[in-house]
């Protein structure tokens, strides 16, 4: 029994909550959960998860032909909301009005970033994921196939394919416990991690190439304009990877992909690697994250951004 399960059986209905552009721990932990209490907590009569459209290469997911867009009249009221793997009240987008009517409220979160912005906040900043998190606080024999399948996407997503540093001895020992569920392990990572279109990898071939090495061989960073997205017929969604891809460059420290989202708006996806803090920088720019992996919004000049973030990270190096 969890606080999470607690609130779940008090509750006849109940809203999920991811943050805007869900990536894959996010999808995983929201649809793990919704998942978890259809088929466990009957006496739920009104239950939905509210995501943003997320990439098709995520439909294998239970649920995800359920997930609501769009806010609803009768939307404002649930007993208990459940807001994953959102550092920040804002990064709910519109469906924070969901929160605002709601009786009670949890968030359950990874993000060391998290302010703890519901009634109840179970935010572990050790935990490779939101997703990890969702697993702990369930019971493991109610835990369904589509369930494991769920959290152990936002698990390999999270880290990597259980790669970063916060990947644990636990991380590997709930991904062998989700594992022995009779998930699909291989097709999970090969079609939702490593897959890419065909006009994915010339639109990262070129992300590449225009990638500046800076700092002595330390940083590195590469900008891609909405004109560059259009040229491949791409969505700032399938550059998704590109930072971490561009840490892997020997001796880098910390990467940066600098995308566009408004005519004058840059959205900075910054990698960092050892003692190398970019949650530090992204906090500075009312953004968030983890240690090694954060982001922030800025209004400007891309080169201007770049420049002024990468100032900021020279501190640390
Ligand atoms: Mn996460």
């Amino acid at each position: 029994m969890s606080r999470l399960t607690d609130l779940i059986e008090d509750a006849e209905s109940i809203a999920v909550i991811g943050h805007i552009r869900p990536d894959g721990d996010d999808l995983g932990s929201c649809l793990g959960l919704y998942n978890y209490i259809k088929e466990n907590y009957p006496h739920v009569t009104r239950l939905r998860v509210f995501l943003e459209k997320a990439a098709p290469k995520f439909d294998f997911l239970k649920g995800m032909d359920e997930v609501s867009h769009k806010i609803g009249n009768d939307d404002k009221d649930y007993d208990l909301v459940a807001c994953l793997d959102c550092a920040t009240k804002d990064r709910l987008g519109e469906f924070d009005i969901i929160l605002d009517g709601a009786k009670h409220s949890i968030c359950v979160d990874h993000h060391k970033t998290n302010p703890c912005y519901c009634e109840f906040n179970d935010v572990r900043p050790d935990a490779s994921s939101t997703s990890e998190v969702i697993y702990e606080l369930l019971e493991d024999d109610r835990i369904s196939l589509d369930t494991a399948t769920c959290l152990y996407t936002g698990i390999a997503h999270d880290t990597g394919i259980f790669q970063y540093s916060a990947t644990s001895q636990r991380t590997m020992e709930i991904g062998g416990r989700l594992l022995r569920k009779g998930i699909s392990a291989e097709e999970i990572i090969s079609n939702s991690y490593y897959q890419k279109s065909y006009d994915q990898i010339r639109a990262w071939g070129y992300a590449y190439e225009k990638a500046v090495l800076c700092e002595r061989g330390r940083c590195i960073y590469t900008i891609m304009t909405w004109k560059d997205m259009k040229k491949f017929g791409i969505t700032s969604m399938d550059l998704d990877g590109v930072s971490s891809e561009l840490r892997n460059v020997s001796g880098v420290l910390f990467s940066m992909l600098l995308y566009q989202d408004g005519s004058n708006e840059f959205k900075a996806s910054m990698r960092s690697t050892g003692n190398v803090d970019c949650s530090a920088v992204a906090v500075k720019h009312d953004g968030g994250g983890h240690a090694h992996a954060s982001g922030c919004t800025c209004q400007g000049d891309p080169e201007e951004i770049a420049a002024m973030i990468l100032s900021e990270i020279r501190e640390q190096l």
